[in-house]
């Protein structure tokens, strides 16, 4: 079957009937993954809530540091939430946080370096593009070399944060000032390039058109042509309280706006291994219904979120294995357990 192209995938999008889009791009699942569903025993350890910059969406951040609810936690804290996770049979350490003004390179690369030797078996996935492209800037150095040298230190894989919607008028409107379009497109390749496979996600619900949703897809197909290394696509729903964006977007999109979505990007990533179901920012109800529509992964357990949740997320953190294994057996699916690469353990 040849490619959908941009055209085709924004008519899909605009006009298909959602029980039959969504039937197709279950076809296409169970082509690639049969009635497997995926997921992850992990934890989400976001590590400072101070950033320099102010996304518009974004209700997590704190610009001062001396502000009572900015934190910045210390690597024994960090430490002390790895250990729980991995005693509670964690694979996967999801590591991200703000752009932190003080901190120089020399300290991320201690905090994983330390993980590594402490917890030699987990994976560690960590940094968004924008950290990595932060980091870059305070020291000097390139993306690649700050990635080769965070390779070294025990980084196995980047997570797919930061990328919003790549077209880079949107991005202007909702984080003015961040890492460009075209920025985080050149870490993401300069990553795969050395070997470091990522995730990549897509903000939507807020300002942009459908059109602009089907040109972030087509930027990151036509990447992972160049370079491949991308696992998963996650459509990250946008939430929106306690946000400088709150006023001009009040309120979530619809739960057929998010499986709409999803199907199309099943259909038109045809080169991406999976879609994820981000349960924690589509709810449980909608996630469940993602998994006929074209989603293959459900992310994890993740004990502790803090981004969805500082702009309004309802869905209680934290599942149990044995919860994420029920329920996707509920659907009539099988429960397929990964690590942060995709190596399979049941
Ligand atoms: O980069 C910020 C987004 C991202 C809001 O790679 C918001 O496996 C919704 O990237 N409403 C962090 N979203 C989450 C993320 C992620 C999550 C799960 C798995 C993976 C992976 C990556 O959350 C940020 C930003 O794009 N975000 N504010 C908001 N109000
Ligand atoms: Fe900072 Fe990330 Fe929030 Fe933007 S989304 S303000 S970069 S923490």
């Amino acid at each position: 079957m040849s490619r959908l192209t941009e055209s085709e995938a924004l008519d899909l999008f605009l006009n298909a009937p959602l029980e039959e889009l969504c039937a197709r791009a279950n076809v296409e699942k169970e082509r690639r993954h049969g009635k497997s569903v995926y997921w992850v025993n992990n934890r989400q350890i976001n590590y400072t809530n101070v950033c320099i910059l102010h996304c518009k969406f974004c209700a997590f951040s704190k610009i001062k540091k001396d502000s009572v609810t900015a934190y910045d936690w210390d690597y024994d804290t960090i430490r002390d939430k790895a250990a729980f996770a991995i005693e509670g049979g964690a694979r996967e350490l999801h590591i991200v946080g703000g752009l932190h003004p003080d901190h120089p390179f020399d300290y991320y690369i201690e905090m994983l370096r330390k993980l590594r030797v402490e917890f030699p078996k987990v994976n560690l996935k960590a940094f968004t593009a924008v950290e990595i492209a932060h980091f870059a800037k305070l020291s000097g150095q390139t993306p690649l070399q700050i990635m080769e040298t965070l390779k070294g230190a025990g980084l196995d894989a980047l997570p797919g944060g930061g990328a919003e919607i790549l077209v880079q008028s949107v991005r202007d409107q909702i984080c003015p000032g961040k890492e460009t379009g075209e920025e985080w497109l050149d870490v993401h390749r300069a990553a795969h390039k050395i070997g470091i496979p990522t995730n990549a996600t897509m903000l939507f619900g807020h300002i942009e058109t459908p059109e602009h949703r089907i040109a972030h897809m087509k930027m990151l197909r036509d990447l992972q042509d160049e370079a491949p290394g991308f696992f998963a696509f996650i459509p990250l729903v946008y939430h929106p309280e306690h946000n400088a964006l709150h006023s001009i977007v009040p309120n979530m999109t619809s739960q057929e706006d998010i499986l709409r979505t999803v199907a199309v990007a099943r259909l038109f990533l045809d080169n991406f291994p999976h879609i994820k179901a981000y349960w924690i920012q589509m709810g449980i109800e909608t996630a469940m219904k993602a998994l006929h529509s074209g989603a293959s992964d459900l992310d994890g357990t993740i004990i502790e979120e803090k981004i969805t949740h500082a702009a309004g997320a309802k869905v209680p953190v934290g599942m149990s294995p044995e919860r994420m294994r029920q329920l996707i057996l509920n659907e009539g699916l099988e429960p397929v357990e990964r690590d942060a690469l995709y190596e399979r353990f049941s």
